[in-house]
């Protein structure tokens, strides 16, 4: 079976994306590195900067994850900034910002970033959506308080496989696992 490395402290992100690498063959470790992250509105330099060096840490095939919620009538906000905000303010806070505001639409964005000794690719995924008027379900982050087109109820009321079909690092893994799964076995070593 195929290996790769997840450097994260987020389990939830570790249990969304080994769901879908499994059916592809691709086993997922989850490695806690906690290095400096650099600060970008861009959360593919954030990424891209990460893996790098996580690289020079470990020196096998690794994949990072960054993603964050942009709110339209916020301007994108919190975007780049979401663990952070989603740590303080919370979805309270969020959806206080939000009173009144008939403009709820946001997008989830993941970038995943892929690094080895010969490949470093980018893989997006995005999902449209749109705020809720309340806090429904449970999940983490901002999953409670966010709906995906196309679906009635917000990912917090979902479960794992559900949300994967819709989310935005679920696109993203299924984009990653299947160009990995199709990667020469040396670069899986
Ligand atoms: P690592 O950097 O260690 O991977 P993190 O949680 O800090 O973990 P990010 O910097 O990518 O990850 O922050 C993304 C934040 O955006 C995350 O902490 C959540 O608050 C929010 N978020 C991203 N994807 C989400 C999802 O699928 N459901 C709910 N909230 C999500």
């Amino acid at each position: 079976m195929k290996k790769v490395t997840l450097i994260t402290g987020n389990t939830n992100k570790f249990k969304e994306m080994s769901l879908i690498l499994i059916e592809y063959g691709i086993e997922l470790e989850m490695l806690d590195l906690d290095l400096f992250e650099i600060q970008s509105e861009k959360i593919e330099e954030i990424a891209l900067n990460y893996a790098r060096n996580a690289y020079k840490e470990i020196r096998k095939p690794l994949i990072v994850e960054d993603s964050g919620l942009f709110i339209k009538a916020l301007n994108g906000f919190p975007g780049p900034y979401s663990s952070y905000v989603n740590k303080t303010i919370g979805n309270e806070g969020i959806l206080r910002l939000m009173y009144d505001e008939k403009e709820r639409t946001a997008t989830f964005k993941a970038v995943i970033v892929y690094k080895d000794d010969k490949f470093e690719e980018t893989f997006v995924g995005e999902i449209k959506g749109e705020i809720s008027r309340e806090i429904r379900g449970n999940g983490w982050g901002f999953d409670p308080i966010f709906i995906p087109n196309n679906s009635k109820k917000t990912f917090g009321e979902m479960q794992s496989e559900e949300k994967n079909k819709y989310s935005h690092r679920g696109i993203a893994t299924l984009k990653f696992a299947q160009w990995y799964s199709k990667l020469g076995n040396q670069s899986s070593l």
